[in-house]
Parts: C-alpha cells; structure tokens; sequence
C-alpha cells in the first residue's frame, strides 16, 4: 500500500510539475477524451508506447501489456518469468500473487501477446489495485445488459469494478465482457483505480468516448473544403466534424447513363453530398479497357464536382477478390487520376471495393495499401484515403489491430440490412470507440447479393446507428437496374429532374434519408 501511495503521489506531481502538456505520442491527439490519462499515466512511467512514438490509443491491449501496466501501477516487481518473453517476469509475478489463474494466462506465453478480453483484464486490475471493494448483485447486475454473457468467474470483479465506478458500459447498457479493450480505455481504467487504491475521489466527469460527436450534415465541397479525419471523425476544413451522405453508382461501365450531370444533379437534388464512382475492375470493366473506362470515370467525377459533390474514386475489385492480383494496374491508375485531381478538395480515393477469398488484412490489404497510398500522396498529399478489409471489407476488428501509419485514412465497412444485423453493428461500434475512423461507402436496403426485400425496418437500424455515430455513408445504387436494392424504377430518364415516382421503394427511402 505504501508503495502504491507513492506511485500515486508521483503521478499527482507529475501532474502538477507538467501543467497541460500535450503527451509525447504522435498519435494522441490534443483534446482527445484519453488525452490527459495517456500522458498523466506516460509521465508516471506507468505507461509506455511504441518504439516509433506511437501510443496506439485504439488498438487492443494485449494480455502482456495490460498484466506489466497493472503491475507497475500495483508496484508488483516482476519475478523469474518461464519464457524469453519481454514481460513474462511482470505476468509470473502477478500469477503467482493470485490475479488471475493459470488456465486464463498460461505461464508459457501463449496468450501473452494477444487482445485481453475485459472481464479478464477487470478481474486483474480488480485484484491488483481494489482487491476490498465487493460488488452487489442485485444494485449492480441491471446495469449490465450482456451480464449473462459473462463468464461465472468474473461475476464477482466486474460487480466491483461497476461499484467502485472504474468502468462503465456502453451507450446501451453493454459490458462486452469477451471483447477487447483498447489501450485508450484500459489507461483510463488504470488511472481510476489507482486514484481511488491511493484515496483520491472520482473526478465527477470521467472521461468517457464521446457517443455523438456534434455533426453537420450536408453541405457541398464549396461549403466544406478540403475534409481531413481527425480521430474516428469526418471533418471539414474548419475542423467541425461532417457527415457526408448519397449514392453509389452501379457498375460504371454498365449504368454509365446514370453518372452524368442531369443523374448526379437530380440526386444532389434530394439533399445528397456525396457520389461514389464504382469502376469494376474486372466483368469488363476497366481492366478490359482502361482507356475508355477511364475516362466514363473522368466524365463522372466532373460530373460530380460540378454539382459541388463530394466524389469517391471507387477501384471497385470484387471477382478479383485479392487486391494484390491488379496491384501493379492498381498503383498506375491511381497515380495518373490523383495527378489529374490534386487540386481538387472534392476528391476522395477508395482503394479496394471489397476483398474476399482467401485473403486477410495483415497478409494481403495492408500492404497492398501501403503499395496504393504512397502513388497517390505524390499528388494528394491531404485527400481522404478508404481503404477496404478482408469478408467483402467488414473485418474492421483486424484493421484496428494493425492500422495503418499515416493521415487522412478511414476504413470502409458495408453492410446489407437485409443480411447483416446487430453482431456487425457491435463489431463497428467497437473500433469506432477504439478510434479507428470509419467510412460506410457501400450498404443496400437489399441482402447481400443486391435483391431480396426491401429491408426499411433493418435498414432504420442501421442508419439510426450511423447517425448517432456521425458515419458517413453511400447507398448501392443508382441505377434501374431489375433488382431492390436499384434506387430508380425500370426506364427512370437520365435526363431529366425526378419526381418520388421515378424512386423504387429502395430509392424511394434512401432520399429521404440524405439530411438525417
Ligand atoms: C452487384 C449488383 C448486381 C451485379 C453484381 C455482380 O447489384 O447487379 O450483378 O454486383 O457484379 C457488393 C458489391 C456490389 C454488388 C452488391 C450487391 O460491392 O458490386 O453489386 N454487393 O450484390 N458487395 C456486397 C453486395
């Protein structure tokens, strides 16, 4: 106790000797809701990150980093480990102090080096730092929707850990017990309980993630300007967060008609900001022939600008599930567009629709990206960047594990209302409470294969949800093509002004969804 009251002081005089300086971490954000903990924690020496200056606020905290953190807050010195690993000293110590028990984190090193999940990470930091405070299952359980999807064992720590108030559930109630838990809101754990282990009150405002970041809707490119991503959040020029909100075209060198100015005037019409471009690269489209598909492509984003849109340049891969197997034709095509679009603040680049098949983020997107950005930071050095993940770009829990280096990126996700519910939801909800910035450049009130339907009440679920969290999105798609997820009905005209009667059922409700 005497030493923990120590390590407590020196995280107060640290404190006060430091005043408001930013933390020493390229990516912690001034003014971020983690901000003060990351660099009150960091200049206790409680706290360390990357080799490369990075913190890593949104990615999950490992077993190992977690456990030698908890440790060094605990004043726990590491003992003899059973493995070379970097913290296995710190983990024999806390193991044998009775934190946690050998089946959850084996001595041989096996898990130390993946995500902890969080009701074993609230059991450890329970026991290290608040190993007194009891929890009441009856004032404590209803605050804990998902209680039931705790393991037996952690009923006990979590009620105590909701007592003494060092962690909270999300906006609807949910614990998460078995998901991961970022570096971000483990270091504001840590710092809770260490200031109540040394008899510090709660602050009255805990810094919690913001649930709905105050967003502008809508506005075109002359409104806007240049956007930039600052956290998980669109922002404008100014810096005020902004949604962005329209239509994907269907496949460019099908449904050309439908990108042409009349098409994207009619849609800006309706309230929409944003068109996206969707250039299939194989199905004939532009590795058949790049020339002529270039430029419908080019003819579409002029379009676009000229009704003051934002534009994605969509590389829209889908047969060719692999980003890697175009990425030479890939890195051409987005040097000479970028270099045709630099100035242009309208523009934004989604590098690969959707990859699938055997492919994975860390083996084959990732660096695929890394290949893709630099071509087109040559020219654009600020336009947004989306960049796609593996299952059809929904394994966002893997990019927030490793995402990449740089600024002005965001992740894309689609769905199908008709075919992708809550878990997905969840899965979106986390990364974007880890920090990783999101853009939903694809979804259809259709299932997956573009019919079926139409989903309005799942749908609703979805656009709810995005609205609360300020996501941008496109809907799949203008055309009148004979399928639900089309927005137009058969023989819509191309060129001329459209009336609700010239909506399907599907375009019908997405247009009224463009201002909110
Ligand atoms: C679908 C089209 C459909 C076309 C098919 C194959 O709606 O008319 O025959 O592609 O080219 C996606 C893809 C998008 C799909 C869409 C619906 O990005 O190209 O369009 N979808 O299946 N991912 C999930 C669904």
């Amino acid at each position: 106790m005497k030493r923990q009251l120590f390590l407590f002081l020196s995280v107060l005089c640290a404190l006060v000797f430091a005043g408001r300086a930013s933390a020493a971490f390229t990516d912690v954000t001034p003014g971020a809701w983690y901000e003060a903990a990351v660099t009150e924690m960091e200049q206790a020496g409680l706290l360390s990150g990357y080799p490369n200056g990075r913190f890593g606020p949104g990615d999950p905290i490992s077993a190992a980093q977690f456990v030698s953190a908890a440790a060094r807050c605990a004043g726990l010195e590491p003992v003899q480990g059973q493995t070379g690993h970097w913290a296995s000293g710190a983990l024999q110590a806390a193991l044998q102090a009775g934190w946690y028990d050998w089946d959850e984190l084996p001595p041989t090193g096996e898990g130390f080096d993946r995500p902890i999940s969080r009701q074993l990470a609230v059991k450890i930091l329970m026991r290290a730092l608040l190993p007194q405070v009891r929890g009441d299952f009856n004032t404590e359980s209803p605050k804990l929707k998902d209680f039931p999807q705790l393991d037996g064992r952690y009923y006990e720590p979590v009620l105590a850990a909701y007592v003494a108030g060092v962690v909270r559930g999300d906006a609807d109630g949910n614990f998460h017990p078995r998901s991961s838990l970022s570096r971000a809101e483990a270091c504001i754990m840590l710092q809770k309980a260490m200031k109540l282990a040394g008899g510090a009150p709660l602050e009255p405002e805990d810094p919690v993630p913001p649930e709905q970041p105050a967003v502008k809707v809508g506005g075109g490119v002359s409104e806007n300007g240049w956007l930039q991503v600052k956290g998980a959040q669109l922002c404008n020029e100014t810096g005020e967060p902004v949604v962005l909100r329209g239509m994907s075209s269907h496949g460019l060198h099908w449904y050309e008609q439908y990108t042409n100015r009349q098409s994207i005037q009619n849609t800006a019409q309706f309230g929409a900001n944003l068109f996206r471009v969707a250039m299939y690269t194989e199905a004939g489209g532009y590795l058949s022939n790049p020339d002529a598909v270039t430029d419908m492509l080019i003819r579409a984003v002029d379009a676009a600008i000229e009704s003051d849109m934002y534009v994605i340049i969509d590389w829209h891969i889908l047969s060719d599930g692999n980003p890697m197997s175009h990425a030479a034709e890939a890195r051409e095509f987005f040097s000479k567009i970028a270099r045709r679009y630099q100035d242009s603040p309208a523009v934004l680049y989604e590098l690969c629709n959707e990859p699938n098949g055997d492919v994975t983020w860390e083996r084959d997107v990732k660096p695929y990206a890394q290949q893709i950005i630099p071509a087109i930071r040559e020219y654009a050095p600020r336009s947004v960047i989306l960049v796609g993940s593996s299952t059809w770009s929904q394994d966002l829990h893997m990019v927030s594990q490793s995402p990449l280096e740089g600024e002005n990126l965001m992740y894309t996700f689609h769905f199908y209302a008709g075919t992708h519910g809550a878990d997905l939801r969840q899965r979106v909800e986390r990364v974007l409470d880890a920090g990783l910035p999101v853009f939903v450049t694809e979804w259809g009130t259709s299932r997956a294969d573009g019919s079926g339907g139409v989903f309005l009440k799942e749908s609703e679920e979805w656009l709810d949800f995005l609205n609360k969290r300020g996501v941008s999105w496109a809907n799949w798609s203008l055309c009148d093509k004979d399928e639900t997820s089309a927005a137009l009905r058969p023989g819509a005209s191309p060129n001329a002004a459209w009336t609700q009667a010239d909506l399907s059922e599907s375009g019908n409700y997405v247009f009224s969804k463009f201002k909110g």
